[in-house]
């Protein structure tokens, strides 16, 4: 059984973002048209800039699958860019503070910092979200779904119960905000606050909340290090461009609290549940341990403003050590409401490596049935008489 694992290519004006993502079963019916939708998902949001109007992604299977079901072979991508001019653009002499156009010069000795910008580019996320988009069919197969939404753009806060509200219906609310949140009744003063930053010629960043329900408990591994889901989950939130900041339950806030206040107390379930224990709370946000507990699993991370920026930020030119402003570069306002889409993308593909990893089989059926195992393992545990 190979592990799952995924890497992308391609630069953002280069022809196409390229993906290979190994270790998915034999079996699986992949759909492309929803991989197709969380690409368009992507590149929503209001705030973002003209290339959204450029492109249309969409994801092209060139292996791995016959007849409509993977094979299991590696299935490589492509997601061909309309705007592929990479040779046309002009070289900017000017690093952009924020971006990675200064630290990518030193590191690989360029003089030319497109060299640098064109592969750290945001655009490289099409890819991520496509290869979530094959990974996250694996784990919906088995009722894990992975859901990501705004809730801060510019320190304008979207409504706390946002989550609780929207209920089963989240997504359609989600659909019918323009910043993907769960709270469309925040849209206008959003939409405000762009429009004036836009005025100004700044950028904006805020906050998203990535949760996902229906993880087995026992995903992860307290073993070892490297296995820590906790870490694994930051760490893949955190490869996002711009990502600054991750938290998991209620966050930052567990350091104010004492102990009591902290932890879910553990209770018997009602009758009927498939396991013995239920939670009072979830404030662990799913994970105790570097597993899953059982709980939905709540993330939340914050993104910084964009580095191009109109108005341009104090920099010094690469060829003469002259102190200037840095040029703008097309960009968006904000694209916080498409971030929460790669968001969701990279638990997903955290969430179905681990997934695998734990029931993994080279075949769906093979995969079903190590879950089938597992889920009546979990069920007999605390309802077994002592000394039996
Ligand atoms: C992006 C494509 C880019 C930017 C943005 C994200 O298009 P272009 O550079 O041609 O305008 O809109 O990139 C950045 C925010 C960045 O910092 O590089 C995309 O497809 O998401």
């Amino acid at each position: 059984m190979t592990k799952l694992q995924w890497r992308t290519a391609g630069e953002s004006h280069g022809p196409t973002l390229i993906g290979i993502v190994e270790g998915i079963p034999a079996g699986l019916a992949l759909d492309v048209g929803r991989i197709d939708e969380e690409l368009a998902r992507r590149q929503l949001g209001y705030g973002r800039g003209g290339r959204m109007r450029i492109e249309t992604d969409r994801v092209e299977i060139l292996s791995g699958w016959k007849g409509g079901l993977t094979i299991g072979g590696p299935i490589a991508f492509a997601v061909r860019n309309k705007d592929a001019v990479i040779e046309k653009l002009p070289t900017p002499t000017n690093p952009r503070p924020g971006h990675a156009d200064l630290a990518g010069c030193q590191k690989w000795g360029h003089r030319d910092p497109r060299a640098v910008l064109e592969r750290a580019s945001a655009r490289e996320t099409a890819a991520r979200v496509a290869a979530a988009g094959i990974a996250r069919q694996v784990l919906e197969a088995f009722g894990v779904e992975v859901f990501g939404f705004l809730t801060s753009l510019g320190g304008l806060e979207c409504r706390p119960d946002a989550w609780d509200v929207a209920g089963e219906e989240r997504a359609a609310i989600r659909a019918s905000s323009g910043f993907l949140s769960l709270d469309p009744g925040a849209d206008q003063a959003m939409r405000d606050l762009v429009d004036e930053t836009k005025k100004a010629q700044d950028s904006l960043g805020g906050t998203f909340e990535v949760r996902a329900t229906g993880c087995p408990p026992g995903l992860g591994s307290s073993s070892s290090a490297q296995e820590r889901l906790t870490g694994l989950l930051g760490g893949a939130l955190f490869s996002i461009p711009a990502i600054k900041g991750v938290e998991v339950g209620i966050g930052f806030e567990v350091a104010r609290r004492r102990g009591s206040e902290v932890h879910d107390p553990i209770v018997p379930s009602v009758d009927g549940e498939p396991s013995a224990f239920s939670r009072e709370s979830n404030r662990a946000g799913g994970l105790e341990g570097g597993m899953t507990t059982g709980e939905p699993i709540v993330l939340r991370a914050a993104m910084k403003p964009i580095p191009s920026i109109r108005i341009g930020m104090p920099t010094v030119d690469l060829h003469t050590g002259e102190a200037t402003r840095a040029t703008y570069q097309r960009s968006d306002v904000t694209s916080v409401p498409a971030c929460s889409v790669v968001g969701e993308a990279m638990v997903a593909l955290v969430l179905a490596e681990v997934f695998l990893d734990k029931y993994g089989g080279d075949s769906m059926d093979q995969v079903k049935a190590a879950v089938e195992h597992h889920r009546s393992e979990c069920a007999a545990l605390g309802r077994q008489k002592p000394g039996l």
